[in-house]
């Protein structure tokens, strides 16, 4: 660059060229690319600057201002233009249809539904519910006395047996007072009628736990058990009261019957089997039911005439008063209802299995 350079420095049509084309950009992101390119290390200005330092040292002063000024005016150019473009932007979007807040949103997360075994057991329990019996919940950690000794199982008796238990320790209890995970829900029953006067008619549900695990017994299963007391019932309304529920679980052409059968607290006591729903002796195909092994009968619940010993135990007058209980596995209804051919199935918790339900 020589003396009269500085003079003849014309930064005039860089800044021109500079403008015209932040001019052209219609983005914000175009618009910054070119000004990255005009006044990063490659652009115009910045070879000007570099050119500095061959200039003579008397007018490097002046072309290192007017470069400068060039730049700034460069800046303010694309500043300039930045404006022009969010106020479109701005406009544009004022303009376009109005945002509609009350869209649906979109949805992310698949809806889940109840456990196939939780909406059986509502079933059943608004089905007592209508028939007039109220509902009552129970602990699922209970008294071995409330388990066993008040429903009639003398200690150590061999039909304990029968619902092989999980013992649970309890820090500080009294010698010989033992807690366990219940087995049944018969322990609603006499934990009901200790705390309140006949009449009564109550049904509850939830989860019990036996040491058993195959593919029709589970370790946690669910159960319903109901009660009725009264000064007149009989063992006529128990078979009516469970007809009419199976009747509205299974359909108007559901029969039952009643065979004997041994539970502790009852007497007499009884298992009540349904017609079997999954084959019809008019099609032939009885014969090959797996389900109730071609006898058209599936067991659904036991049952009987409450045991006047319990009725002592719950401090009621066994004298004055007669009731029916039953219980039930909830989990056995959900899988043939659902035709689940292992109850493991059921508490897996795999989404493939439940979301077909
Ligand atoms: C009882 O538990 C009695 N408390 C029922 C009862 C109540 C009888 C009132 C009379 C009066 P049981 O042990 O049979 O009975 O069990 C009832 C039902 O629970 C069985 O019919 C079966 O469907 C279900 N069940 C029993 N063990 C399991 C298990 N391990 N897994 C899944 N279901 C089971």
């Amino acid at each position: 660059m020589s003396g009269s350079e500085s003079e003849t420095l014309e930064l005039t049509p860089v800044i021109e060229r500079a403008r015209s084309r932040f001019e052209g950009a219609t983005t914000e992101h175009e618009l910054r690319a070119l000004k990255a390119e005009i006044l990063g290390k490659k652009g115009e200005l910045t070879a000007q600057l570099r050119s500095l330092g061959q200039a003579p040292p008397e007018q490097r002063k002046l072309m290192g201002e007017r470069v400068n000024a060039a730049k700034a005016e460069v800046e303010a150019a694309f500043e300039a233009r930045l404006h022009q473009l969010a106020d479109a932007a701005r406009r544009a979007e004022l303009e376009a249809p109005p945002f509609d807040l009350t869209l649906p949103g979109r949805v992310t997360a698949p809806r889940g539904h109840l456990h196939p075994v939780t909406r059986v057991k509502w079933e059943i329990l608004d089905i007592f519910r209508s028939l007039g019996f109220s509902v009552a919940w129970g602990p699922e950690v209970d008294l071995e006395r409330n388990n066993f000794e008040r429903l009639g199982f003398p200690p150590d008796h061999p039909a304990t047996d029968m619902q092989d238990s999980f013992w649970v320790d309890v820090k500080g209890a009294t010698a010989g007072v033992r807690a366990l995970l219940r087995t049944h829900t018969s322990t609603v029953q006499v934990r009901e009628m200790s705390t309140r006067e006949p009449p009564l008619a109550v049904v509850s549900g939830g989860p019990v736990y036996r040491r058993d695990d195959d593919v029709t017994h589970s370790p946690m299963f669910h159960q319903i058990e109901g009660f009725l007391v009264d000064e007149r019932t009989n063992f006529a309304e128990l078979k009516g009261v469970l007809g009419e529920f199976a009747r509205r679980l299974y359909g108007p052409e559901c029969s039952v019957r009643f065979r004997p059968s041994y539970f502790p607290f009852v007497e007499p006591g009884a298992e009540m089997d349904v017609t079997c729903v999954f084959c019809s002796p008019d099609d032939g195909s009885r014969a090959s039911c797996r389900v109730c092994k071609a006898s058209g009968w599936l067991e659904v619940l036991g049952c009987g005439m409450i045991h006047p010993e319990v009725f002592r135990h719950c401090g009621i007058d066994a004298e004055r008063y007669r009731g029916f209980a039953f219980g039930l596995g909830v989990d056995r209804v959900a899988m043939l209802r659902y035709g689940i051919p292992d109850i493991r199935l059921l508490f897996e918790n795999d989404p493939r299995f439940l979301t077909q339900f």
